[in-house]
């Protein structure tokens, strides 16, 4: 049987990565009576005092400054953080020797009673389980929203207050030590490269991706993207489930056109119109075709879904309008951490654009830039780690120039522009090699916009 089916006292568990998905499984393992030990790369003075207060608090023995052979084997189970590889020469020894290691999914899958929503993908899952989220509040069911983005999952279950539905953000590591989870509804939205260097290659990648189908049955329903070459390509090996597309072909149960939505279920078509939303785009219009075709199959009525798709408000950061000037507009798209993120980007805009780029590369090969931005790209400005090899990749389509920092960045990019060009930071990069997070490097944009006008306006007077 199955060890998460029966987690529970006088069972010892080894948490790996003390962060927020470690903490969440620690929080749990404890609430349930399990014996934990905790593992983590930081020692023991550099976690933060809350961290230290809660172990010492609740004597649960840490090891720190890396991981032993000696103190996983205390474990009758390893439960390990998304961001740990899970083909570490010590995990695949612990596999070899079959103590069993459980991401926060397969820990939590046996404890789900509620129907699941799961939204994965390579861009697009938080906007699409945000969207979801909000049509099944507006049509008055109790909803959790989080996974990858904001509560783990985990958390949930430690509370006592229960929800109609799950809508869960889950990414590629997390569906890669997933167990048996099984939702009732799988959404896989894109799969373009991203994370290589996490999983070697994009057959990899993609299978861990398609784990969210895995264990799904003859009543439950895979909605993926027609108009994506890999999801198309996985769509015929989905056997087992109900299998609906989204799309803006000719094919499949959500056809998008313009801006707009037409949905086809059981002989019946109704059509949504996104123009005058915040969803009026290309990649606008394939997140809702699969989100309202997840809260169609939950009951969710065609007034309220129209009612909640004129007011959603995507996260920050994604193509996100920071401002306007001298005909100019400046956006910031700094969650666009992979080239596929960067190309949306690019398509939605039919004028020029001035791109911001560079930051910490993940493994992928800019090559696969060279088109839109011969198309689209007047001006190139990189900075951070990966400068180089989008330089190697981009210069003989445009010529670069180097930033030192953000406002460098922003104000060289306003040099380049003229009224009617778009000034975009789309970074085709992570952030951590100048920036705390995303959300970070994209505020740090935003000012030295801001800041620039100011100075320009000051210049002025
Ligand atoms: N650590 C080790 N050993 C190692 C590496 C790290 O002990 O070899 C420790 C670190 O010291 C740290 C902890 O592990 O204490 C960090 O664990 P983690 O990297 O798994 O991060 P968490 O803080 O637990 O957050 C994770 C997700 N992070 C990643 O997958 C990298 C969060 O997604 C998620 O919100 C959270 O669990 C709750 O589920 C973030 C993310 O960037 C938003 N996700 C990626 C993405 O969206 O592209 C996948």
């Amino acid at each position: 049987m199955n060890i998460a089916n029966r987690i529970g006292p006088g069972q010892r568990a080894v948490v790996m990565g003390l962060g927020v998905s470690g903490r969440a499984a620690l929080r749990y393992l404890l609430a349930s009576g399990v014996q934990v030990f905790v593992s983590d790369s930081r020692q023991f003075t550099e976690l933060p005092v809350s961290d230290r207060e809660y172990l010492l608090e609740n004597r649960v023995a840490f090891e720190g400054g890396g991981h032993s052979r000696e103190f996983l084997l205390k474990g009758d189970f390893i439960v390990l953080s998304p961001g740990i590889p899970t083909d570490l020469p010590l995990l695949m020894e612990m596999r070899a020797q079959d103590i069993p290691i459980l991401g926060e999914l397969a820990l939590a899958a046996p404890q789900i009673t509620e129907q699941v929503v799961a939204v994965t993908g390579t861009n697009g899952k938080t906007t699409v389980t945000a969207l979801i989220g909000e049509l099944l509040q507006a049509s008055g069911k109790k909803v959790f929203v989080g996974g990858n983005i904001g509560t783990p999952l985990l958390d949930y279950l430690c509370q006592d207050e229960r929800v109609d539905v799950l809508v869960l953000e889950l990414s590629s590591f997390q569906l890669e030590s997933a167990g048996d989870f099984r939702p009732d509804i799988g959404i896989l939205l894109n799969i373009t490269p991203d994370h290589l260097n996490r999983h070697g290659s994009m057959l990899a990648y993609a299978a861990a991706k398609m784990k969210l189908f895995a264990h799904q049955g003859a009543e439950d329903k895979a909605i993926l993207c027609s108009d994506d070459p890999l999801c198309r390509e996985h769509i015929p090996l989905l056997t087992r489930q109900k299998v609906f597309s989204f799309g803006t072909g000719q094919e499949g149960e959500a056809r998008g056109a313009g801006s707009e939505l037409t949905i086809t279920l059981e002989g019946r078509t109704e059509s949504y119109s996104l123009a005058g939303t915040q969803l009026a785009s290309h990649t606008g219009l394939l997140n809702s075709g699969a989100a309202v075709l997840a809260a169609l199959f939950l009951g969710c009525r065609h007034e309220e879904i129209q009612q909640t798709l004129n007011c959603f408000a995507p996260a920050a950061h994604r193509l996100q309008l920071v401002s306007s000037r001298a005909g100019v507009d400046y956006y910031d798209d700094s969650k666009a951490t992979n080239t596929g993120a960067v190309l949306s980007a690019l398509a939605s805009f039919p004028g020029k654009v001035i791109l911001i780029a560079g930051g910490r590369g993940k493994g992928e090969d800019y090559r696969v830039l060279r088109e839109a931005v011969r198309e689209k790209v007047k001006g190139l400005v990189l900075m951070g780690e990966a400068a180089d090899s989008l330089a190697d990749a981009l210069d003989d389509v445009i010529l670069s120039q180097r930033a030192v920092s953000m406002a460098d960045a922003v104000a060289r990019a306003t040099q380049l522009a003229e009224a009617g060009d778009v000034v975009l930071l789309s970074p085709a990069c992570a952030s951590f090699d100048m920036f705390n997070s995303y959300g970070h490097r994209g505020e740090v944009f935003s000012q030295a916009v801001l800041d620039l006008q100011g100075q320009r306006g000051e210049e002025r007077a």
